[in-house]
Protein backbone atom coordinates (compact mmCIF):
# COMPACT_ATOMS: atom_id res chain seq x y z
CA UNK A 1 0.00 0.00 0.00
CA UNK A 2 0.88 3.44 -0.05
CA UNK A 3 -0.07 6.65 0.88
CA UNK A 4 -1.26 9.04 -1.99
CA UNK A 5 -0.31 12.90 -1.75
CA UNK A 6 -3.98 14.98 -1.90
CA UNK A 7 -4.32 17.85 -4.11
CA UNK A 8 -5.39 21.16 -2.19
CA UNK A 9 -7.69 23.67 -3.49
CA UNK A 10 -7.57 25.76 -5.22
CA UNK A 11 -5.68 23.49 -7.14
CA UNK A 12 -7.32 23.42 -10.51
CA UNK A 13 -7.05 19.76 -11.37
CA UNK A 14 -9.79 19.46 -8.21
CA UNK A 15 -12.11 20.84 -10.80
CA UNK A 16 -11.72 17.85 -13.44
CA UNK A 17 -14.28 15.69 -14.69
CA UNK A 18 -13.42 12.12 -13.70
CA UNK A 19 -14.45 9.56 -16.03
CA UNK A 20 -15.93 6.32 -15.36
CA UNK A 21 -14.50 2.84 -14.59
CA UNK A 22 -14.83 1.09 -17.52
CA UNK A 23 -12.99 -2.43 -15.99
CA UNK A 24 -12.66 -3.07 -12.47
CA UNK A 25 -8.94 -4.79 -12.28
CA UNK A 26 -6.16 -5.06 -9.85
CA UNK A 27 -5.50 -1.31 -10.95
CA UNK A 28 -8.46 0.00 -9.50
CA UNK A 29 -8.30 -2.20 -5.92
CA UNK A 30 -4.83 -0.83 -5.47
CA UNK A 31 -5.92 2.47 -5.90
CA UNK A 32 -9.03 1.80 -3.56
CA UNK A 33 -6.02 0.47 -1.23
CA UNK A 34 -4.05 2.78 -1.63
CA UNK A 35 -6.75 5.63 -1.27
CA UNK A 36 -8.07 3.91 1.75
CA UNK A 37 -4.72 4.01 3.47
CA UNK A 38 -4.41 7.64 2.62
CA UNK A 39 -7.75 8.61 3.88
CA UNK A 40 -7.35 7.06 7.34
CA UNK A 41 -4.00 8.47 7.74
CA UNK A 42 -5.30 12.10 7.01
CA UNK A 43 -7.49 11.05 9.29
CA UNK A 44 -10.63 11.52 6.94
CA UNK A 45 -14.46 9.60 6.72
CA UNK A 46 -13.98 10.25 2.71
CA UNK A 47 -11.57 10.46 -0.24
CA UNK A 48 -12.47 10.57 -4.06
CA UNK A 49 -9.70 10.02 -6.34
CA UNK A 50 -10.15 13.44 -8.02
CA UNK A 51 -8.10 14.51 -4.69
CA UNK A 52 -5.56 12.13 -5.82
CA UNK A 53 -4.79 13.50 -9.05
CA UNK A 54 -6.26 10.51 -10.39
CA UNK A 55 -9.84 11.17 -12.87
CA UNK A 56 -11.73 8.26 -12.25
CA UNK A 57 -15.01 7.39 -10.48
CA UNK A 58 -13.66 5.80 -7.21
CA UNK A 59 -14.38 7.24 -3.98
CA UNK A 60 -13.74 5.60 -0.62
CA UNK A 61 -16.14 6.25 2.70
CA UNK A 62 -15.62 5.55 6.24
CA UNK A 63 -17.54 7.00 8.72
CA UNK A 64 -16.87 4.56 11.79
CA UNK A 65 -15.00 5.67 14.87
CA UNK A 66 -12.82 2.42 14.65
CA UNK A 67 -12.14 1.88 10.84
CA UNK A 68 -14.38 -0.91 10.50
CA UNK A 69 -16.80 0.76 8.26
CA UNK A 70 -14.79 1.04 4.52
CA UNK A 71 -16.62 1.52 2.10
CA UNK A 72 -15.35 1.64 -1.83
CA UNK A 73 -18.08 3.29 -4.74
CA UNK A 74 -16.88 2.60 -8.24
CA UNK A 75 -19.05 4.68 -10.87
CA UNK A 76 -21.36 5.66 -8.01
CA UNK A 77 -24.54 7.35 -8.73
CA UNK A 78 -27.29 8.72 -6.61
CA UNK A 79 -30.65 7.53 -7.93
CA UNK A 80 -32.95 9.24 -4.97
CA UNK A 81 -32.52 12.27 -2.56
CA UNK A 82 -34.76 12.94 0.45
CA UNK A 83 -34.76 15.60 2.46
CA UNK A 84 -32.63 18.45 4.13
CA UNK A 85 -29.77 18.52 6.49
CA UNK A 86 -27.15 21.59 6.79
CA UNK A 87 -23.86 19.94 8.25
CA UNK A 88 -20.91 21.60 9.34
CA UNK A 89 -17.86 20.17 6.34
CA UNK A 90 -14.66 20.09 6.38
CA UNK A 91 -12.23 18.56 3.25
CA UNK A 92 -8.77 16.96 2.95
CA UNK A 93 -8.08 19.38 -0.18
CA UNK A 94 -9.25 22.66 2.03
CA UNK A 95 -7.65 22.22 5.30
CA UNK A 96 -8.57 24.00 8.19
CA UNK A 97 -11.74 25.20 6.80
CA UNK A 98 -15.25 24.28 8.30
CA UNK A 99 -18.43 26.03 7.06
CA UNK A 100 -22.18 24.51 6.67
CA UNK A 101 -23.85 23.06 3.70
CA UNK A 102 -26.95 22.16 3.35
CA UNK A 103 -27.71 18.33 1.46
CA UNK A 104 -30.00 15.93 1.20
CA UNK A 105 -30.61 14.02 4.35
CA UNK A 106 -30.88 10.83 2.72
CA UNK A 107 -29.46 9.55 -0.85
CA UNK A 108 -30.01 5.97 -2.40
CA UNK A 109 -26.70 5.27 -4.02
CA UNK A 110 -25.98 2.66 -7.03
CA UNK A 111 -22.41 1.48 -7.74
CA UNK A 112 -20.14 -1.22 -8.64
CA UNK A 113 -18.24 -3.51 -5.72
CA UNK A 114 -14.35 -4.43 -5.87
CA UNK A 115 -15.70 -7.20 -7.92
CA UNK A 116 -17.30 -5.01 -10.54
CA UNK A 117 -20.84 -5.90 -9.20
CA UNK A 118 -24.00 -3.77 -8.55
CA UNK A 119 -25.30 -2.72 -5.38
CA UNK A 120 -27.26 0.45 -3.90
CA UNK A 121 -26.76 1.32 -0.64
CA UNK A 122 -29.50 3.69 1.47
CA UNK A 123 -27.93 6.31 3.72
CA UNK A 124 -28.84 8.87 5.81
CA UNK A 125 -26.85 11.50 8.00
CA UNK A 126 -23.21 12.21 8.21
CA UNK A 127 -22.55 9.16 5.40
CA UNK A 128 -24.86 10.73 3.36
CA UNK A 129 -23.50 13.97 3.43
CA UNK A 130 -20.06 12.26 2.72
CA UNK A 131 -21.75 10.41 -0.40
CA UNK A 132 -22.82 13.81 -1.83
CA UNK A 133 -19.60 15.62 -0.94
CA UNK A 134 -17.56 12.82 -2.35
CA UNK A 135 -19.31 12.61 -5.43
CA UNK A 136 -19.49 16.50 -5.94
CA UNK A 137 -15.25 15.90 -6.22
CA UNK A 138 -15.88 13.29 -8.96
CA UNK A 139 -17.38 16.12 -11.21
CA UNK A 140 -14.61 18.98 -10.04
CA UNK A 141 -16.81 20.73 -7.25
CA UNK A 142 -15.08 21.34 -4.12
CA UNK A 143 -17.39 22.05 -0.97
CA UNK A 144 -16.55 25.42 -1.10
CA UNK A 145 -18.42 26.56 -3.95
CA UNK A 146 -21.60 26.18 -2.07
CA UNK A 147 -20.07 29.31 0.54
CA UNK A 148 -20.59 33.13 -0.76
CA UNK A 149 -17.58 34.85 -3.19
CA UNK A 150 -16.29 36.51 -0.42
CA UNK A 151 -15.73 33.22 1.89
CA UNK A 152 -14.51 31.83 -1.43
CA UNK A 153 -11.72 34.62 -2.05
CA UNK A 154 -10.58 34.52 1.77
CA UNK A 155 -10.61 30.91 2.07
CA UNK A 156 -8.37 31.22 -1.41
CA UNK A 157 -6.08 33.93 0.76
CA UNK A 158 -5.95 31.66 3.82
CA UNK A 159 -5.00 29.05 2.00
CA UNK A 160 -2.46 30.39 0.07
CA UNK A 161 -0.91 32.34 3.22
CA UNK A 162 -0.39 28.35 4.67
CA UNK A 163 1.07 27.19 1.56
CA UNK A 164 3.79 29.81 1.96
CA UNK A 165 4.81 29.14 4.79
CA UNK A 166 4.82 25.59 5.13
CA UNK A 167 6.81 25.68 1.34
O1 LIG B 1 -12.89 14.02 6.38
C1 LIG B 1 -13.86 14.64 5.93
N1 LIG B 1 -14.81 15.06 6.79
C2 LIG B 1 -16.04 15.58 6.39
C3 LIG B 1 -16.83 16.21 7.35
C4 LIG B 1 -18.06 16.73 7.01
C5 LIG B 1 -18.51 16.64 5.72
C6 LIG B 1 -17.73 16.03 4.74
C7 LIG B 1 -16.51 15.50 5.07
S1 LIG B 1 -15.55 14.71 3.88
C8 LIG B 1 -13.93 14.95 4.51
C9 LIG B 1 -12.92 14.17 3.68
C10 LIG B 1 -12.87 14.73 2.27
O2 LIG B 1 -12.38 15.78 1.97
N2 LIG B 1 -13.46 14.03 1.35
O3 LIG B 1 -13.51 14.47 0.10
NI1 LIG C 1 -13.43 16.64 0.23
Amino acid sequence: MALLPILRYPDPRLHTRAAPVREVDDVIRKLIADMAETMYEAPGIGLAATQVDVHLRVVVIDVSEDKTGLLALINPEIISRAGEQVCEEGCLSVPGIYDKVARAEKVRVRALNQQGETFELDTEGLLAVCVQHELDHLDGKVFVEYLSQLKQTRIKGKLAKKARITA
